[in-house]
């Protein structure tokens, strides 16, 4: 019964499709698309408008959420990670103040323009390669408000491809990346999907848009990935090495040369111990101080960042891991504004 009932409404949508002309189905996704658009665009600008007015800010972060999980190979919690961290970082438990002192409640040091409708979106039909164009397109309107620079708050990791692609089109060439994982992420498929969140990065090096790409926290990678990171000319820091590098990865200077620094942070990078939360629990992690030792630390101009794979629906019952999200995504702040 069960079963007739799932496949039942799994399959209303294409019946009902079949009844609307294409014409009409093409007309009313291109509506939507531009009110999506619309939406970020005029967040980003009223946003804009009041850092400028407010003066003295030469880069500022600003939080979009990009609500999509559809890409995992595992659990599709992801999607609703963006209002979870929005809720823990203002939660009142602690203080508005960085730990280098940057204060969260200056919208000079942080703004938020909202997230993109990625669910009704997807609602209309519209297929990956499109939608992946339109999180670029909303990434490069946030842009297009200096001192504004995009702060991500996803959704699973497949993410990352557009908006690295749109940070370095925007910017005229390619940037360093910082990505803190458990994983590599450079599958040049996975099960099929190439927009899967373990293939990200063999898209962003095939296209050119990074230099360096430097992988710390790896404890998950099979022989692909390291073939990949061999094609790729990937930097793969991996876990059962880190005594070892940690001196190194914790004085990093980067992007100098190139447009800039992008720093990708998988939640699962954390040991399970500090960060539950997350659809692949991966032992034998960073501590989060180390993490946050390699990035106070790291020298270079950070032109945007995102925070991805938080799984609230794996979450402890306190949000412990939307805490340990949403304390990434201050010093993150800390970090992009200035
Ligand atoms: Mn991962």
């Amino acid at each position: 019964m069960m079963k007739i009932w799932r496949r039942g409404i799994h399959q209303f949508p294409n019946l009902n499709a079949r009844s609307v002309p294409k014409e009409l189905i093409e007309k009313g996704q291109q509506r939507v698309i531009d009110a999506s658009l619309t939406l970020i665009r005029e967040r980003a600008k009223l946003k804009g408008e009041l850092v400028r007015a407010l003066g003295g800010a030469a880069a500022s972060s600003s939080l979009l959420g990009v609500p999509l999980g559809h890409n995992s190979s595992f659990l599709q919690g992801p999607a609703f990670a963006p209002p979870r961290i929005r809720e823990a970082i203002w939660c009142g438990s602690t203080n508005a103040t960085t730990e280098v002192g940057k204060e969260l409640n200056d919208p000079r040091v942080l703004t938020d323009v909202g997230d993109i409708p990625v669910q009704e979106i997807r609602d209309c039909g519209v297929e990956d390669d499109r939608l992946m164009k339109i999180i670029g397109e909303s990434v490069k309107l946030v842009m297009e408000e200096a001192p504004l620079r995009p702060l991500v708050l996803g959704g699973d990791h497949s993410i990352s491809f557009p908006v690295v692609r749109a940070v370095s089109e925007k910017l005229g060439g390619p940037v360093d990346i910082l990505h803190l994982d458990a994983h590599p992420d450079i599958y040049h498929c996975f099960e099929g999907n190439k927009y899967s969140h373990a293939s990200s990065f063999a898209r962003i090096m095939e296209g050119g848009y990074a230099r360096r790409l430097l992988q710390v926290g790896i404890r998950s990678i099979t022989s692909e990935g390291r073939e990949q990171g061999k094609k790729y000319g990937v930097e793969q820091y991996e876990m059962r090495s880190f005594s070892k590098d940690q001196h190194f990865l914790q004085n990093l200077h980067l992007g100098e040369g190139v447009k800039g620094v992008y720093i990708s942070v998988d939640v699962d990078c954390l040991d399970p111990a500090f960060a539950p939360g997350v659809s692949h629990i991966e032992p034998g992690g960073l501590s989060f101080r180390d993490v946050l030792n390699i990035l106070q630390n790291l020298k270079g101009d950070i032109v945007a960042a995102d925070v991805v794979e938080f799984n609230p629906q794996r979450d402890t019952v306190d949000g412990m891991t939307a805490m340990v999200a949403a304390k990434l995504v201050r010093e993150l702040t800390a970090k992009i504004s200035r």
